[in-house]
């Protein structure tokens, strides 16, 4: 299956609520009018698309309703109008590059940065892997796997360890090695939220001091199937952290894949790339444009 193919199936279920519906609305629409913007308002609302963003979306249409003469003409220009929410930026990466993966517990770091690394290694770069977190000795074990799965050396500290120390180690054994990426790991969760953001803001101390030659990259990592609340963690998890992008997880899973929209819009921090299943080549470099094609295909 192509590119383009896989994306459709892994938002299959988005299409399903957001495409089928419009079609079905605008089928019985002979007129654009006020009736039918109400409609477009709760579909895109229903699809996770968030009522700011919703709201934007509608007025522009109807900024533009003069110039819509029928319903085929309407999903063109709300096809163009979510588009152009997107921030533009593409994924920059530039090597040396130690990524570091945040996020909740649950969300999919850990899957996310497999394969990641996968990716990467396939187009020829060298990777190491660090187990950052050290909350449980379940979650050092599965980085582990999934480095033995895809070939790449894993740093690994005893469970309950200073993240901090194992990200250092990483970044030495990054630079002996020659490394092009350095992925590390983070807990989505320890005792208190004020202690998740403070280690955070520490491991990018670390990096800053032990390998100013390399490029800091931080990934938000946002699982799409919880809708709304991720729009709330990415909010709180960006007092601690700059991020470079978003890593937007299990659209497969959802049928709320609008929430792609409302992060795009809302945040202005770009998706680079997303999840579209639990295997290995899951996951895809996101493009806004490909986005909107499937979703409405
Ligand atoms: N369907 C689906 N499941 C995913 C995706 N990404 C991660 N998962 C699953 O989500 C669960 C939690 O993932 P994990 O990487 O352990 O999350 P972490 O706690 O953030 O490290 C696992 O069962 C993964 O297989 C995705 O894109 N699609
Ligand atoms: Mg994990």
């Amino acid at each position: 299956m192509g590119f383009f193919d896989r994306l459709k199936q892994g938002l299959s279920k988005t299409r399903e609520s957001l495409n089928e519906k419009l079609d079905s609305i605008l089928k019985f629409t002979k007129t654009i009018d006020e009736e039918t913007f109400e409609e477009l308002e709760e579909l895109l609302i229903s699809a996770d698309v968030g009522v700011n963003t919703t709201l934007e979306l509608i007025e522009r249409l109807r900024n533009k309703s003069q110039k819509i003469k029928n319903p085929d003409e309407l999903k063109v220009i709300l096809k163009e109008e979510i588009i152009s929410l997107f921030p533009k930026e593409n994924i920059s990466l530039d090597f040396p590059t130690i990524m570091l993966v945040v996020g909740v517990n649950g969300v999919g770091k850990t899957t996310s940065i497999g394969k990641l690394a996968n990716k990467y290694k396939n187009q020829g770069k060298k990777i190491i892997l660090a187990a950052g977190d050290t909350f449980r000795a379940a979650a050092i074990d599965q980085l582990e796997i999934w480095g033995q799965n895809v070939g790449v050396d894993v740093i690994k500290h005893q469970e309950g360890a200073d993240p901090a120390s194992v990200l250092f180690d990483a970044l030495q054994a990054g630079k002996a090695r020659k490394a092009d990426m350095i992925i590390c790991d983070t807990a989505g969760r320890l005792h208190t939220k004020k202690n998740l953001m403070e280690e955070l803001k520490k491991l990018y101390r670390v990096c800053q001091k032990e390998y100013p030659e390399a490029n800091i990259t931080s990934l938000m990592v946002l699982d799409a199937t919880t809708g709304q609340n991720a729009l709330i963690q990415a909010k709180m998890f960006k007092e601690a952290v700059d991020f470079s992008g978003i890593i937007l997880t299990k659209l497969d899973g959802t049928a709320k894949g609008g929430i792609a929209i409302a992060i795009a819009s809302e945040l202005g921090i770009p998706v680079w790339y997303i999840g579209i299943g639990e295997g290995i080549n899951d996951l895809q470099e996101f493009n806004h444009q490909d986005f909107v094609e499937a979703i409405f295909a």
